[in-house]
């Protein structure tokens, strides 16, 4: 992407709306732009990071047998009346009437819709276990949408619910969603901490908030400090094997780790003073265990071996994709801007020509932009006449991993100038070396 050719709205001061350092960055960038009241768009370099986000969360999901469909964001409340939720659910739920007087509303959540689907064609024990999730976007007439993305009221959700015939079965469901949201935030950068939680609206008694550590985060958290060297789970994890999951569910749940609803002061107590970390955190995925809150009102069942209808065992498990990138970049920046981590970085590399026009300079940094294209990476090239500090600003205030920076003297020797976002650490290769590098 050529940047003279690009979209990317970057604000010189800071903005004086937000009061937190992601919302700052998201606005100063250019990632997003707020529409009304907790209603944003995602701009193309915002959306670059999102679709990042988007593909690792769906990888993780297909890896643990979760399999994606799309379901509407206006659902009829016909639905939710049968599950009785309609008038439980109160202000949160946006509610709306179609031309014949429909009683509709934007879908804060999707149990309902998920288990119609299942009853209409699911009859037997057979298909089980199921797990169908999808990303769309939901709305929550929240009280306080506050920080951009973060608590907004229109936010994309990816949400899966599992299906199964008994509740051990269900128990192996959440554990298979467990174990990929471990793998997930990693991937993400992130380290998350599942803490024992409150279900609220969603309901069900067996439920994990999954929390990553940021003093700005609106949940207030108590844990032990043994997380941060707990081992992540490895791509090549046996998704069907009962006891290995369950064993990394009990590990990582083995040291005390709670929200402030469900905080018990003697149990924190007990932990030693050095191994006590009371923290402010980011909700970034939930899980839930329901049994069968869903399927008795709305008659889901299925036959089973022994020849009987039963009830089917659900849970639901959700992540905030658009709440995840600026707790992205809470755990990720410093003065000068956003550090992206490589795999979500919305660019791998930056190719910043020094002198556009000269034809050493132009022809270096085509060179590059088209090696490193054909080697599939995402390159942004600053071709613009900007000022040099204009485009090292730029550069750093955007967080792509590497700059490569073609000057006339170094081009004149053959020579570019690699820079390390992260550490600042710079070197100075040949063109060759630099595009092997960047290619290997
Ligand atoms: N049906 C269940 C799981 S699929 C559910 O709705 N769970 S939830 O209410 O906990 O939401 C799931 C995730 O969505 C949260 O962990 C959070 O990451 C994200 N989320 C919830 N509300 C918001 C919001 N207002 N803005 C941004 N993200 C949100």
């Amino acid at each position: 992407m050529r940047l003279s050719r690009y979209f990317m709205p970057i604000l010189k001061e800071n903005p004086k709306e937000a009061e937190i350092v992601s919302h700052r960055l998201m606005l100063r960038t250019g990632m997003i732009r707020q529409q009304s009241q907790g209603i944003y768009s995602w701009l193309p370099l915002g959306k670059r990071v999102l679709d990042k986000v988007n593909a690792i969360i769906r990888e993780e999901q297909n890896r643990a047998g979760a399999i994606e469909l799309s379901m509407p964001t206006l659902q009829s409340a016909e639905l939710w009346q049968e599950s009785g939720r309609y008038e439980d659910y109160g202000k949160e739920m946006l509610r709306i009437r179609d031309r014949q007087d429909r009683p509709m509303l934007y879908g804060p959540t999707n149990e309902e819709m998920i288990t119609d689907i299942f009853r209409s064609s699911v009859k037997s024990y057979k298909s089980l276990p199921l797990n169908l999730y999808h990303i769309q976007l939901k709305f929550r007439d929240e009280i306080r949408p506050r920080f951009g993305t973060m608590r907004s009221r229109e936010f994309l959700m990816k949400d899966a619910y599992s299906f199964d015939l008994t509740q051990a079965d269900a128990i192996h469901s959440y554990n298979k969603m467990f174990v990929a949201y471990l793998r997930t935030f990693d991937r993400l950068g992130l380290r998350a901490i599942p803490m024992r939680a409150d279900t609220g609206p969603i309901g069900g008694n067996h439920s994990h908030e999954f929390i990553i550590l940021a003093d700005t985060g609106e949940s207030e958290v108590y844990c032990h400090k043994s997380f941060v060297d707990f081992d992540i789970p490895a791509a090549d994890t046996d998704f069907d094997s009962v006891d290995g999951l369950q064993s990394v569910f009990d590990k990582w749940t083995s040291v005390y780790a709670a929200t402030s609803e469900m905080h018990d002061e003697a149990a924190f107590d007990a932990i030693g003073e050095n191994d006590r970390l009371s923290a402010r955190g980011i909700e970034v995925g939930h899980i839930f265990y329901f049994g069968t809150k869903y399927s008795e009102p709305m008659g889901a069942k299925v036959q089973g071996p022994d020849g009987k209808e039963h009830l089917v065992h659900m849970g639901s498990y959700g992540i905030g994709p658009t709440r995840l990138v600026p707790a992205i970049i809470e755990a990720s920046h410093d003065e000068n801007g956003i550090i992206w981590p490589a795999s979500v970085a919305p660019f791998d590399a930056v190719v910043i020509n020094m002198k556009p026009g000269d034809e050493a300079c132009d022809t270096t940094c085509d060179r590059l932009y088209v090696a490193l294209q054909n080697a599939g990476k995402d390159v942004l090239y600053d071709d613009t006449d900007d000022r040099a500090g204009t485009k090292f600003a730029t550069a750093d205030l955007i967080g792509v991993p590497v700059q490569v920076i073609a000057g006339p003297r170094a081009v004149a020797a053959g020579e570019v100038e690699l820079k390390d976002r992260k550490t600042g650490a710079r070197e100075t290769l040949t063109i060759e070396a630099a595009i092997n590098k960047l290619t290997a």
